[in-house]
């Protein structure tokens, strides 16, 4: 299969990495990683290893491949939907944070898929990253049900050795990943902490309670969600990347832009719309944002 991947930070270097084992694959980034990786090829190790070949580029318009997968970070999405609207695609498959699919309905013709990857990723330097958690792949229709496409690029992932779980049920997925992200990141980027002590430490009040307003906002959207299985989603992958740092903590430590709009943004602005509250989410997006704006991020 011909796969793009726009958005060659950790994740999607990491995937990307991880299918050029079987696939044909394009990368599309930033230099100086795109260069090394034109040099040199790039290197997985970590708890995979594997040094590949894919084609690494800095420009991804104008391109063609079966899939396109978006790893962004949410707040470029609309970037990448411009990019790949020049371009043409059976399938773009979102692995981002937040609820961005949306965006990329509406600026692009091919089927969108929702999907989730849970690996730990890490950049060490151009050319080279580090899985720091083997996971899995979850891809699916973006409003559920059987899909084709999802059944082809879940064959895809299989076939490159990622294991992979083809979902009918991406809405509350989505939203569950959702409230996972609501729960850790902001609380782990403002108390500096682990995924792992982040739940079990002082914290973890917080972060249950950001995953059971982001359920309670699903289930104003006509999504089923139940608290206990948002809070359990957090709880699980918290222990599961326990020893890893969130996206969002590494963001605030090395004086970057967070998706704190795409992650609490999204809770809080669904919650005023459907009159429903989400204290806890509003509270933590505000602080993040407040150092944002101290940096002069925002
Ligand atoms: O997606 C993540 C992130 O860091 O952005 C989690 C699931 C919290 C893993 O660290």
């Amino acid at each position: 299969m011909k796969v793009l991947v726009y958005g060659a930070g950790a994740l999607g270097s990491l995937v990307g990495g991880l299918l050029a084992r079987e696939h044909d694959v394009t990368l599309v980034g930033r230099d100086p990683h795109m260069r090394r990786i034109r040099e040199d090829g790039l290197r997985v190790d970590g708890e995979v290893d594997a040094r590949v070949t894919p084609r690494a580029l800095t420009d991804g318009r104008h391109r063609a491949a079966d899939l396109a997968l978006v790893t962004t970070k949410a707040y470029d999405t609309d970037a990448a939907a411009r990019a790949l609207a020049t371009g043409e695609y059976e399938a773009v498959c979102s692995l981002q944070n937040g609820l961005t699919e949306e965006r990329l309905v509406a600026a692009l013709d091919a089927t969108v898929l929702a999907g989730t990857a849970s690996y730990g990723a890490r950049f060490v330097e151009p050319g080279r990253v580090t899985c720091t958690g083997v996971g899995a792949v979850v891809v699916g229709a973006l409003s559920g049900g059987a899909s084709p496409a999802a059944a082809r690029v879940g064959a895809a992932f299989e076939a490159a050795g990622v294991e992979v779980t083809v979902a009918d049920d991406m809405p509350v997925r989505r939203f569950e990943k959702l409230a996972v992200n609501a729960g850790i990141n902001g609380p782990s980027a403002l108390a500096r902490t682990e995924n792992g002590p982040t739940l079990d430490g002082p914290a973890g009040g917080v972060a249950r309670e950001a995953a059971r307003e982001t359920a309670r906002v699903a289930r104003a959207v006509g999504v089923d969600l139940p608290d206990e299985r948002a809070v359990t989603a957090v709880e699980r992958v918290a222990g599961d990347t326990a020893a890893n740092r969130s996206s969002m903590r590494e963001d605030v430590e090395n004086g970057r832009r967070t998706e704190v709009d795409a992650v609490y943004g999204a809770v809080v602005d669904r919650a005023d719309r459907h009159g429903v509250p989400a204290p806890t989410c509003r509270t933590v997006g505000s602080l993040i944002r407040g150092w944002e704006a101290s940096r002069g991020l925002r």
